[in-house]
């Protein structure tokens, strides 16, 4: 391979058309300054907001922003149906859409943008890239002790009851590939909150998708105030005692969504 042809594909990441999916709920004080970071990570990018009819306006700020703004996308919901749910909303957006590449975060700066380029690197030999809290090099700036002690605890639990390899099962900052998220039974999927991410990463391993680590700092959130709340937990919970007891063999996608 010359040097040019090598610079090409290396570079290739760049030209990826994609779409950063990003869920809200009371999100106002952080969407306008997230978006512009996001957009700022590469012209092929792009952005949906999966909003939950934020009683703060969060939506209201983003029609705002999508008017002068052909990068940015708004998918209003008519009321908080729940995390898991928008991420799905999202994906079958994109995916009656031409997009390479579907992103998922956090509206609260929590997963750092400036990753994002890196997770499109990496995602040229991969089919999910997860923007990873426990990988080597990855680590959390300045979540309160309890937050930390949550999170390490149920990504513990979730890894070693479903024996998944990755290290960070329970972060919402992922890279799919379309053809990943095609090949995954969607309709299949039954959280509906955080546990969401687990379920669906179990699929992902389920189908022997290659899965890549890219590190990130992950920030307690800028405004605006958290989502997690108890009924989480036990959602968390009950998911991992389904997914023990569900056979290997309903992970195997019987209905790919296009
Ligand atoms: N659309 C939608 N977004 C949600 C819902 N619940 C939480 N979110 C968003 O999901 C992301 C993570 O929520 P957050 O409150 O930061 O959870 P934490 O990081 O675990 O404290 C944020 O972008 C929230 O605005 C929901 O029911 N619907
Ligand atoms: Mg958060």
């Amino acid at each position: 391979m010359n040097g040019k042809t090598n610079a090409k594909r290396l570079g290739g990441y760049k030209e990826l058309k994609t779409l950063v999916i990003v869920p809200t709920y009371n999100e106002r004080e952080n969407i306008e300054p997230l978006l512009r970071d996001i957009l700022a990570q590469g012209a092929a990018i792009e952005a949906l907001v999966v909003d939950d009819n934020s009683p703060d306006g969060t939506a209201r700020t983003v029609a705002r922003l999508k008017a002068d703004e052909p990068r940015i996308h708004l998918l209003r919901r008519r009321g908080k149906l729940g995390l898991g749910t928008a991420h799905l909303a999202g994906y079958r957006w994109a995916l009656e859409r031409d997009y390479e590449r579907i992103i998922t975060m956090d509206a609260d700066f929590s997963h750092p943008p400036g990753r994002i380029p890196a997770m499109l690197e990496a995602s040229l030999a991969s089919d999910v890239v997860i923007g990873s809290r426990y990988c080597p090099g990855g680590g959390h700036a300045d979540w309160p002790f309890h937050r930390l002690a949550l999170s390490s605890i149920s990504n513990l639990v979730a890894r070693s009851a479903l024996r998944l390899k990755p290290a960070d099962c329970t972060g919402a900052f992922r890279c799919f590939r379309r053809s990943a998220l095609e090949q995954t039974a969607l309709d299949n999927i039954v959280s509906t909150g955080y546990s969401f991410q687990e379920e669906m990463l179990w699929f992902c391993c389920g189908r022997g998708l290659r899965i890549a680590e890219v590190p990130i700092t992950f920030a307690d959130r800028r405004g605006g105030a958290s989502k997690m709340s108890l009924r989480e937990i036990i959602g968390a919970v009950l998911t991992l005692i389904r997914l023990v007891f569900t056979p290997a063999g309903r992970k195997v996608a019987k209905k790919p969504t296009k």
